[in-house]
């Protein structure tokens, strides 16, 4: 506890101050000082969850303490800092990324292929210094995207990407929404520059995305019918350099810094003690790192590091390998593009090639055609894959991979195999360029292309495919979460004539479900039970009453995940929990129109037009209403979030679940007497209204206090 308090040179803050405190109700100093305990507090308990891992409150406490200081300053709006914590959730749109010349230049560095380059750089290091007298620092190489942090006074300033290594682009408004860039430098950190603490310094690192983030985000990216980021390096570029950095915040980014433009405020003589100070300063610093003493001691971290690849939750492309003493690294120097005192050591890519057999087209529950490539199953990154999406027509002409053609295969973020493209020089003779069959291969239907899209899609209301695929994504656990319902199940219940339609689930019993054709063969004859090797295997009473329970228990799901069960087109996870937000009810969303379903932040004309028209199908509705009669809930859990609003704003619980003015939109004007604008607009909100800043034909209502302006006029 003593080296936590002293980071902060008057001792650790006292997470209960976070309670009780209602927004600014003395005057604008007291604000300010609270606002200033604030800013403080939560750069404290940033940097404890971010840098040490080792939170002191729960996430809920650091939210509470965050909307307290968004109230002061929305109350006294010139006490906001570029600094400050609230400016973290974005809410500027840049028109472009101005460029940042960077403090030194942002080198690259010399790659060793293989262990042999390796070798040949540590002999000659240690020849250049003398054998046995060197130190090294071993750090993970991380796929992301260089950036440099600048900060002046202990306080973030900008943040640039690396760019051609001499200028780069700012990306500070962005670089604010990733939680665990420090907006402040810790006091201790601060403490070790000594008379150079106000001085400009710029440190350096990786932005990268979490591998598990980037398949979650390319889950919703299929659902809602985007297109997928080829890797997390990719998915980090493209969150980074968003025009809205609304957009990058729901994005899940982190950083790892390793270098600095300029070492001498710092007053530390070695990469590893400067790795100390970052992570003492509050940065997030990556904690695979070593000094080894020896080459064999480097060599053996490169194969610790090669092994356990795959269980990193972010990606590597290899080890960087420093001369740890900073007064060896000036020895050495530079060459025209890179430090001498640092190599590259390059993991072997992971790929493979194998040959092309098959392009096959899978139909999704949306209709939407996807090519996939099937090949002969080849081992990379630790399993076997055997087949690949190819996305849609557009990607198979890019790559212009052929039937036959020997393709390159790899896992992009060692997870999602890809085809990387054919080998040319081994395409056989006659291979034709692959075309979209103009008929659905499931039910023969003619399809569709629309214009300006890059999907085919098969139209058909009675394919069979997509009311598999529907019937199997309303299962999915990010859905309705029903477990032992697979493939081969639904297969079989759909050809016994059970399921035309997702409710036609809870209409399923235990009889009908038992003694169904798992797919699987019995492997021994079985006199007593009556069996010989090669009868069906049917379905156990066993298993069928555990389906039928996991159907009753799904009922409960909140609505928001009921929608995304639905596939609606453009709909997924954060979208149906979006809508679910304000429709509380699948009543309440029935009825509301396509301007009210656009009016929700975060969803735009395309979702509401998708989801009205999906409202507007009859059989949509009837099968609502037999989900409804089946004891499905199709409710928000309202309870929970009402309370959490009711606590916020000081509205009885009650009335946030009534939503009682749904419907109505408010303006609010001049000074209120026993609640800011704000607070008295969170409480509106709360009970359901839409409140805007500027009067038109849909305001309701215009509540307006003393000193009212041109808008109660
Ligand atoms: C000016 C890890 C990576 C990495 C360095 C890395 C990429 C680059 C580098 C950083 N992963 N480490 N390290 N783990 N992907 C070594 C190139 N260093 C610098 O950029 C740098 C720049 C320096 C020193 C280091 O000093 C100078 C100051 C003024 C003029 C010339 C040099």
């Amino acid at each position: 506890m003593a080296e936590q308090q002293s980071l902060f040179g008057d001792g650790a803050p006292d997470a209960s101050e976070a309670s009780g405190q209602a927004a600014p109700s003395g005057g604008r100093r007291e604000a300010a000082e609270r606002a200033a305990e604030l800013r403080h507090l939560l750069d404290y308990h940033a940097y404890r969850y971010y840098a040490l891992d080792a939170p002191e409150i729960t996430d809920a406490a650091f939210d509470k303490l965050l909307v307290e200081l968004q109230r002061i300053e929305a109350a006294y709006p010139d006490l906001v800092t570029p600094d400050s914590y609230t400016q973290r959730v974005g809410g500027y749109v840049s028109e472009q990324f101005a460029p940042v010349t960077h403090m030194a230049r942002m080198y690259s560095m010399d790659d060793a292929m293989d262990l042999g380059e390796l070798d040949e750089w540590l002999q000659r290091t240690e020849d250049a210094l003398g054998a046995g007298n060197v130190a090294y620092t071993c750090e993970l190489k991380i796929d992301g995207l260089g950036v440099a942090l600048t900060y002046r006074n202990g306080a973030f300033v900008r943040a640039a990407t690396r760019g051609d290594g001499t200028t780069g682009e700012d990306v500070s408004l962005n670089v604010r929404t990733i939680r665990d860039v420090p907006m402040h430098l810790s006091e201790t950190g601060l403490a070790r520059m000594g008379a150079d603490r106000a001085a400009a310094i710029e440190v350096r690192g990786e932005v990268y995305m979490p591998k598990g983030s980037f398949v979650r985000l390319n889950e919703e990216a299929d659902a809602e019918g985007r297109a997928p980021f080829a890797n997390p390096r990719n998915a980090a570029a493209g969150s980074l350099r968003q025009k809205d950095p609304k957009v990058t915040a729901r994005r899940d980014l982190s950083t790892f810094l390793y270098a600095v433009a300029d070492t001498a405020p710092l007053h530390v003589d070695s990469q590893h003690a400067f790795l100390d100070w970052l992570r003492e300063a509050g940065f997030h610093v990556n904690p695979n790192v070593a000094r080894c003493e020896t080459p064999a001691e480097v060599h053996a971290f490169c194969a610790d590091a090669l092994a356990h690849r795959g269980d990193l939750d972010y990606d590597i492309d290899g080890v960087v390998v420093k001369v740890d003493s900073f007064a060896q690294q000036d020895e050495l120097g530079f060459t025209a593009r890179a430090p001498r005192w640092a190599i590259a050591f390059k993991f072997p890519p992971e790929e493979k090639t194998t040959v092309l057999r098959e392009i096959r087209i899978q139909v999704g529950r949306t209709g939407v055609l996807t090519p996939v490539a099937e090949f002969d199953p080849v081992t990379v990154a630790g399993s076997t894959i055997a087949r690949a999406t190819l996305h849609n027509e557009d990607e198979v002409h890019r790559k212009d991979v052929r039937v036959g053609d020997t393709i390159v295969v790899h896992k992009a973020g060692d997870v999602i195999p890809e085809v990387v493209g054919p080998v040319l020089d081994r395409r056989p003779e006659g291979a034709e360029p692959w075309r979209m069959p103009a008929a659905c291969p499931a039910c023969g239907a003619p399809v569709v292309h629309e214009d300006g899209e890059v999907a085919y899609r098969c139209v058909s209301i009675d394919c069979p495919a997509q009311l598999k695929e529907r019937l199997l994504h309303w299962v999915s656990r990010g859905c309705m979460d029903v477990d032992g319902v697979g493939e081969e199940l639904v297969d079989k219940m759909i050809e016994a004539g059970l399921l035309h339609d997702v409710a036609d689930f809870y209409s399923l019993t235990v009889d009908q479900i038992a003694g169904l054709d798992t797919g699987r063969t019995y492997l021994k004859d079985d006199k007593r039970r009556g069996v010989k090797a090669g009868d069906p295997i049917p379905v156990g009473a066993t298993i069928a009453a555990k389906v039928v329970d996991e159907l009753a228990r799904s009922k409960s799901q909140p609505l928001g995940r009921v929608l995304f069960a639905l596939g609606i087109r453009h709909v997924g996870k954060s979208v149906g929990e979006l809508i679910a937000g304000r429709f509380p009810t699948v009543d309440a969303l029935v009825t509301a129109s396509e301007e009210d379903i656009a009016a929700i932040d975060g969803i735009g004309p395309k979702i509401a037009e998708s989801v009205r028209q999906f409202l507007s199908v009859p059989e949509n509705l009837a099968v609502l209403d037999r989900l409804r009669a089946a004891g499905l809930a199709l409710a928000e859990d309202r309870a929970g979030a009402a309370d959490r609003a009711a606590e916020l704003t000081g509205v009885d619980a009650g009335l946030v679940e009534a939503q009682p003015l749904a419907g109505l939109t408010f303006v609010l004007t001049g000074t209120l007497e026993r609640r800011t604008r704000d607070e008295a607009g969170a409480a509106l909100k709360a009970l359901g209204a839409k409140v805007t800043g500027s009067v038109s034909k849909k305001t309701s209502y215009v509540v307006a206090g003393p000193k009212a302006g041109s808008k109660l006029a």
